[in-house]
């Protein structure tokens, strides 16, 4: 019987368009997807294995730290220190970054996550996701710190998501467009399911957290004001609302059957701009929204042209169809 194109035979055939590729990518990739494997099955038993509920501690952004934030934290460690293909990691739970310990090899790349994305879902049962971002350490360098990481995303040599829903879906691009694949519990192994995925260019859906409205800036205020009016107002049509809160999970919808997702500044908290985070959120998720046709800035500027100056640095995010972000964006220039 013919499963299909797995995950692991794509990823080898992706090794051999790279001239003089040494197999290290390749290596990285499957102990990622084995880390995602394991967090999908102790996301998915949940309460059976008494995962859920919070941990009792705070992550460097102040915010409550669920069981699985830190379960799936180590997950992603466990599973990527030891083969030498890294020179460091970084994560959403990790104030500091984390050199590949000394017993272990070193190798070139570094890699950035956020173990467990819209983790305040977890406890009612609604999609999480894992997003990663894989960049190069810089040439000649055995000791990564955190300066090595600040790369802008237009660096990132492949990035990916993983989604814990109805299935366990694993979307990735190494530059070279976006493919999915889902889970295949039973036999183990991840099959391609949907091959080089364009985002739609028009929408009639937007995802934004309207309870955030009267701290928006003017042009998101003005759009997403324009979208309510419908077919009465300047659009001339109806359009449609959805927020999972779990960038996963909006972005997978888009990639599905297009839309916007903003987390817009805001002046909520004048100390941050924006909510989400440049280098394991925004970054990733640009990436593959770019891949796939769509577009990914802050309102102001693409968000992989940003060089970041710190690993936890937020940013405005609006992506998604082509022609509404560019939209979004004319809005910002007025
Ligand atoms: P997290 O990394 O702590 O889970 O936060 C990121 C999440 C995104 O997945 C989601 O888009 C956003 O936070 C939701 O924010 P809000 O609760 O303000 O709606
Ligand atoms: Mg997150």
């Amino acid at each position: 019987m013919h499963i299909g194109t797995t995950l692991t035979q794509f990823i080898i055939e992706e090794q051999r368009r790279v001239k003089g590729a040494t197999g290290d990518f390749t290596g990285l990739l499957n102990d990622t997807v084995t880390a995602i494997k394991v967090i999908s099955n102790a996301v998915n038993k949940g309460d059976l294995i008494g995962v859920l509920g919070s941990a009792g501690s705070e992550n460097v952004q102040g915010e409550t730290q669920k069981k699985l934030d830190v379960i799936t934290n180590d997950i992603m460690i466990r599973s990527n220190e030891w083969a030498g293909h890294l020179a460091a990691m970084a994560s959403e739970e990790m104030e500091e970054i984390l050199p590949i310990p000394a017993q272990y090899p070193r190798g070139k790349y570094l890699l950035v996550f956020d173990p467990l994305d819209g983790s305040s879902n977890i406890d009612v049962n609604i999609s999480v996701g894992t997003i990663f971002s894989i960049l190069r350490a810089p040439e000649g360098v055995t000791e990564a710190t955190e300066k090595d990481f600040l790369q802008p995303g237009t660096k990132q040599v492949a990035s990916g998501y993983a989604i814990y829903g109805p299935s366990t879906m694993l979307v990735l691009t190494c530059g070279h467009g976006v493919n999915a694949f889902t889970l295949d519990r039973e036999v183990g192994e991840f099959i391609l399911t949907h091959a080089n995925i364009q985002i739609k260019p028009d929408t009639r859906e937007f995802a934004i957290n309207a309870s955030n409205e009267r701290f928006w800036e003017a042009p998101v205020q003005r759009y997403v004001e324009e979208c309510l009016q419908g077919k009465e107002g300047p659009r001339g049509e109806n359009f449609n609302m959805r927020w999972v809160a779990s960038m996963v999970a909006e972005v997978h919808r888009i990639l599905m059957r297009g839309g916007v997702f903003m987390y817009p500044k805001d002046t909520k908290d004048p100390t941050k701009p924006g909510k989400l985070r440049l280098m394991y959120e925004a970054n990733p998720m640009s990436f593959i929204v770019e891949q796939a046709g769509g577009v990914s800035s802050t309102g102001r500027e693409r968000i992989m042209d940003i060089q970041p100056d710190h690993i936890h640095q937020r940013v405005p995010v609006i992506l998604g169809s082509k022609n509404e972000v560019e939209r979004i964006v004319s809005y910002h220039k007025e």
